[in-house]
């Protein structure tokens, strides 16, 4: 396995209290020290190019993100700048999207621990602490790079509404998201299903306050899965927020943390089995440190 980080994702910093703070990427840190330390690979993202960007955004999107670089800034009510945010968010579509093509061109499992996080953040739209829409704009370099069938898997509490929005239209890439509902950002009901040709090729799970380990190993087991052997990927992306967890701040689950890494090897084995081991994981949410660190840990212990 091949980790993406850097010390520089501690440099977007939003407002005192805001719960996707800069202490994430600390210990992103640690983790990529003790793996490094272990004899493991960790690559330095470079920023995603604005043709990477424009995959998935429209100009006035980039435009606007970029005329805030240096400044600080409020975009909506959860979603901060400080002088450094968006070459730091630059850098984590960068990761993403290395992370993703090193897994599609080496069968590899990669693990990009990034932040500012992507899934929310709509073609036209920053919101929810997102700017630039990480997984999305992987998922479109990898198609860029000959991937036929590309899938997501988003597993972090809230609705990837960004992600959704990006390929709604699009049966080359399957989105499939487990969420808590009704809740932050109010779509992912079980009737958005993709539009078009996409029909078919979005799938959400919609999941009552909470929902604990037993439930979401029945939802993965009998639904993911199936969607997955059918959709037939060339690799598989997983949205990996943490905030699902149940000692997050933010969400109302009740996973443990071997119930995600439950979901984690369940993925990694569907990886194995359908598209040689090709899995690159992005991290989302995720606002206790503590979980998130166990959670992380663990799935590089799976992924390793
Ligand atoms: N204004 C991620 O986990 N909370 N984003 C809104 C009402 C926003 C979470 C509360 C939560 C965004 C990546
Ligand atoms: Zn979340």
């Amino acid at each position: 396995m091949i980790l993406y980080g850097s010390h520089r994702f501690t440099e977007h910093v939003p407002p005192p209290g805001h719960p996707e703070r800069p202490e994430r990427a600390e210990l992103f840190d640690d983790l990529a020290a003790a793996f490094r330390a272990g004899g493991g690979v960790v690559r330095e993202p470079r920023p995603a190019t604005r043709e990477e960007l424009l995959r998935v955004h429209t100009a006035a999107h980039v435009d606007r993100i970029d005329a805030v670089e240096g400044r600080p800034s409020m975009i909506d009510a959860d979603t901060f700048t400080s002088p450094d945010t968006v070459e730091v968010a630059r850098l984590a579509a960068g990761a993403a999207v290395d992370a993703a093509l090193e897994a599609w061109r080496d069968e590899a499992r990669t693990l990009a621990l990034v932040r500012p996080p992507g899934h929310h953040a709509e073609p036209d739209r920053a919101m929810g602490f997102c700017f630039f829409n990480n997984i999305a704009v992987a998922a479109a370099a990898l198609r860029a790079a000959g991937a036929a069938r590309v899938a997501i898997v988003d597993i972090d509490v809230h609705h990837g509404n960004g992600t959704q929005a990006a390929f709604y239209e699009d049966p080359t890439v399957l989105f499939v998201s487990s969420h808590q509902f009704p809740y932050y950002p109010g779509t992912g009901a079980e009737d958005e299903i993709g539009r078009g040709a996409g029909e078919g090729y979005t799938l959400n799970l919609p999941l009552p306050a909470g929902t604990g380990d037993a439930e979401y190993e029945r939802v993965y087991a009998t639904v993911v899965l199936p969607a997955l052997e059918r959709f037939r990927p060339d690799i598989v992306l997983v949205s990996a927020g943490f905030d699902a967890h149940e000692r997050d701040p933010l969400g109302q689950m009740r996973l443990t943390t071997g119930g995600y890494l439950h979901l984690v090897t369940l993925l990694d084995d569907a990886a194995a089995r359908l598209c040689r081991h090709r899995l690159a994981l992005v991290t989302e949410g995720g606002y206790d440190l503590d979980a998130l660190r166990a959670c992380l840990e663990g799935a590089i212990r799976v992924l390793d």
